[in-house]
C-alpha cells in the first residue's frame, strides 16, 4: 500500500513538472496550454467536493458516469485543493479491485479495465462521492 502511494506521489510529481514546464514555454500564450494539460484526465475531481452538496447534481465526480470500450484505460484528475479518492465499490462495501490511495490535488490516476462490467468507485475520505465505470 505504501509503495503505491509512492508511485502515484512520483506520477503526481511528474504531472506538476509537466505543467511548470509548460506554463514557462508558453508565458506568452496567456496560458492556454496549461489548462489543456490539467484536463487531460478522463474524469475530474472538481474544487468544492469534499463537502456534502455535489451528489446532489451527481457531479462529485465529472462525468460522475462513463462509458469505455474493454481495455481502454481511465485517468482521474483531482482538480480540488483536498484529498480525495478512487476506491472500488461503494463505502459501506469497498470491493478491493481497485484503490487510488490519497490523491494530492493535481495528482492523477490511471486505470485499465480488461473486462466488462459496472465498476462502482467511490472516495474514502468522503462517502457522498460515487461514481461509475461502465465498460462495454
Ligand atoms: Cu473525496
Amino acid at each position: 500500500m505504501i509503495k503505491k502511494i509512492t508511485i502515484l506521489s512520483v506520477i503526481g510529481v511528474a504531472l506538476i513538472a509537466i505543467l511548470a514546464s509548460s506554463l514557462s514555454n508558453n508565458s506568452d500564450d496567456e496560458n492556454q496550454e496549461t489548462s489543456d494539460v490539467i484536463l487531460k484526465g478522463d474524469i475530474i475531481m472538481p474544487t468544492k467536493v469534499s463537502r456534502p452538496g455535489c451528489e446532489v447534481k451527481d457531479i462529485c465526480y465529472i462525468p460522475s458516469k462513463i462509458f469505455i470500450e474493454k481495455g481502454k484505460q481511465v485517468t482521474w484528475i483531482n482538480e480540488d485543493s483536498a484529498f480525495h479518492s478512487v476506491t472500488s465499490g461503494f463505502y459501506n462495501e469497498p470491493t478491493e479491485l481497485f484503490d487510488s490511495g490519497y490523491l494530492d490535488p493535481f495528482e492523477s490516476f490511471s486505470l485499465t479495465f480488461d473486462n466488462e462490467g459496472t465498476y462502482d468507485y467511490f472516495c474514502t475520505l468522503h462517502p457522498w462521492m460515487k461514481g461509475q465505470v461502465i465498460v462495454e
